[in-house]
């Protein structure tokens, strides 16, 4: 096999963030700047012989080019083999399973997740360990690293693969191997749930409708909820996957997955309303005329694990992203099991998974998972509701609000205010961060400061420490306001503040999020000056 050795320079921004690197396409797009990154991550890995990649992405535009260099790289690296999946395209759960499953060394998932696909969009690029999950900060920090001092790159000379044909091609010993990974993800749920009972249940006068918002989970939905479940054709929107997601923002909220939210606050709504993201990892669930916030939604599966077949012996501890409201905790301390609170980012389950101390984890940004893969995953998150309507005959509205009665509510929402200039964003935090010393002890309306910090999180397995992961206004009465910078955006910056306030008035339960945290919103303003310092009145999304 003929190898080039390729000169280049280093490019200054490929710093990872919260899930790998994400840039406009026409970043991407420059000479070098995808082999440039590629070749950093291999420079990291100590790759040892006889070692496969798997490689696939969301399907979004530059998918299949990125994936033609990939194949290259890695066979002039050392990979001995590629597992790709047919048209280049894998959900990230997907491709998490893949990885445990064939026991491959990593895998590369190609994905800007829920922000838009085109020329003129996003793309993004991640490394998954052998566990199947995201690298964690050491390896990402590395990466970034070799990245500022690259300047070579290797690319083995062979034709392009033809990703639309399953099968193996062998060139010059290096092994090309194109999958359909929709079946054996397929076979993985159906061990997990209980699908005779859901079936029974959708052939029973019940109804569902998931929409794949144009993305990844299309082939995947058709597979599971119309093939294996017997939901009617017409339960699918949005199933016809596009290298531009349909010209949408494939990001399963109440703002982007409008049309979803049309059909669930319709006359005639079905009983499950669900929408999953650009590749897959993400999830929305809605009842009829009811949202469910996702930090909700883990407290629930939480509560009900025990109807689910794979989780039927119970759970050996829950895990929630900081900004995450602590609805799961209640859950935990009646379950008497452990509950973890991690930063935000999906890579900082990946060891209490490995070490057995968590089987489920959540975000508040639409991520629930478990440990039988090591990414977020939409369609599983769906199966698990589908799951308990089934086992329990209650409505999703129902559920919900006998998990509110028993545990009390977290009353949460979230106010993103995307595309704000970067200094702007940073004026917010440097403006909240220099009142800390005087805000424990104030008093605001009826919300009194118990404590502030920068959250900062210590791994109990390897002891690794990551500061500066949020900042937390803690009050007395157990509300909480916290302030941080998306790591997933590619344009500006992106200021989230999270609204969190517990309740057991049965009163207070029946409002509206927004209505019930309308002091706290106000409190928020007051200590961030968020509006006068972006010009923002309103946020740009509100989940
Ligand atoms: C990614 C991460 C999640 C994180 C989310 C939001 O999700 O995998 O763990 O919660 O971004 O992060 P941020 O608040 O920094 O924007 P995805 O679905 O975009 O891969």
């Amino acid at each position: 096999m003929q190898l080039h050795s390729v000169p280049t320079q280093p490019f200054n921004d490929q710093k990872p963030g919260t899930s790998g690197l994400r840039k406009k396409v026409r970043v991407f797009q420059q000479p070098h700047y995808l082999q440039n990154f590629v070749q950093s991550i291999f420079d990291t890995l100590e790759i040892p012989p006889n070692a496969t990649l798997t490689v696939g992405g969301d399907g979004r535009y530059f998918n299949r080019e990125a994936i033609q260099i990939i194949i290259k790289m890695a066979a002039a690296n050392g990979f001995s083999k590629v597992m790709v999946g047919q048209h280049g395209i894998l959900s990230t759960p997907a491709a998490s399973h893949i990885i445990r499953k064939y026991h491959t060394f990593g895998g590369i998932i190609l994905s800007a997740s829920h922000n838009p696909a085109g020329p003129e969009e996003d793309f993004g690029i991640k490394y998954n360990t052998a566990n199947g999950g995201p690298a964690p900060e050491k390896i990402t920090e590395a990466i970034f690293a070799r990245s500022k001092q690259i300047d070579r790159y290797s690319l083995a000379d062979l034709p392009d693969v033809d990703l639309s044909r399953l099968g193996k091609t062998v060139l010059e010993g290096f092994e090309v191997e194109v999958m359909d990974a929709v079946a054996d993800y397929a076979d993985l749920m159906q061990t997990m749930f209980d699908f005779p009972a859901i079936k029974h249940w959708l052939a029973n006068g019940h109804r569902m409708v998931f929409d794949a918002m144009h993305a990844v989970t299309g082939p995947y939905a058709q597979e599971i909820f119309v093939r294996r479940l017997g939901a009617p054709a017409d339960s699918l929107m949005h199933c016809e996957v596009s290298e531009t997601f349909g010209g949408g923002h494939p990001d399963p909220n109440l703002t982007y997955a409008d049309a979803l939210v049309n059909v669930a606050y319709g006359a005639q709504a079905p009983d499950l309303a669900a929408a999953s993201d650009g590749d897959g990892d993400r999830n929305m669930i809605l009842g009829q005329h009811f949202f469910v916030t996702p930090s909700d939604s883990l407290a629930l599966i939480a509560a009900h694990a025990k109807r689910i077949p794979a989780y039927a012996q119970g759970l050996a501890g829950v895990a929630r992203s900081m900004p995450t409201s602590g609805a799961v905790d209640r859950v935990a301390t009646a379950l008497g099991i452990p509950c973890y609170e991690t930063p935000t980012g999906w890579k900082f389950f990946g060891n209490l998974m490995d070490a057995g101390k968590v089987t489920l984890c959540g975000e508040e940004s639409f991520g629930t998972g478990s440990d039988h893969v090591r990414e977020k995953d939409g369609l599983w998150a769906v199966l698990c509701w589908l799951n308990l309507l089934a086992a329990t005959g209650e409505s999703v509205e129902s559920l919900v609000r006998s998990h509110w009665q028993q545990y009390g509510r977290n009353v949460y929402s979230r106010h993103d205010y995307e595309a704000v200039p970067t200094a702007q964003a940073q004026a917010v935090i440097a403006h909240l961060q220099a009142q800390f010393d005087r805000l424990p002890g104030q008093t605001i309306g009826r919300y009194t400061i118990a404590t502030v910090d920068d959250f900062s999180y210590t791994d109990p397995v390897d002891g690794s420490v990551s500061r500066g992961q949020g900042l937390r206004i803690l009050f007395r009465c157990g509300s909480r306001i916290v302030v941080r910078l998306s790591g997933t955006g590619t344009e500006g910056a992106t200021i989230r503040v999270y609204l969190e306030a517990y309740t057991e008035d049965p009163a207070l339960q029946q409002m509206d999020a927004q209505d019930a945290l309308a002091e706290l919103i106000a409190v928020a303003h007051q200590l961030t000056q968020l509006p006068t310092l972006t010009g923002r009145q309103q946020p740009t999304v509100i989940t």
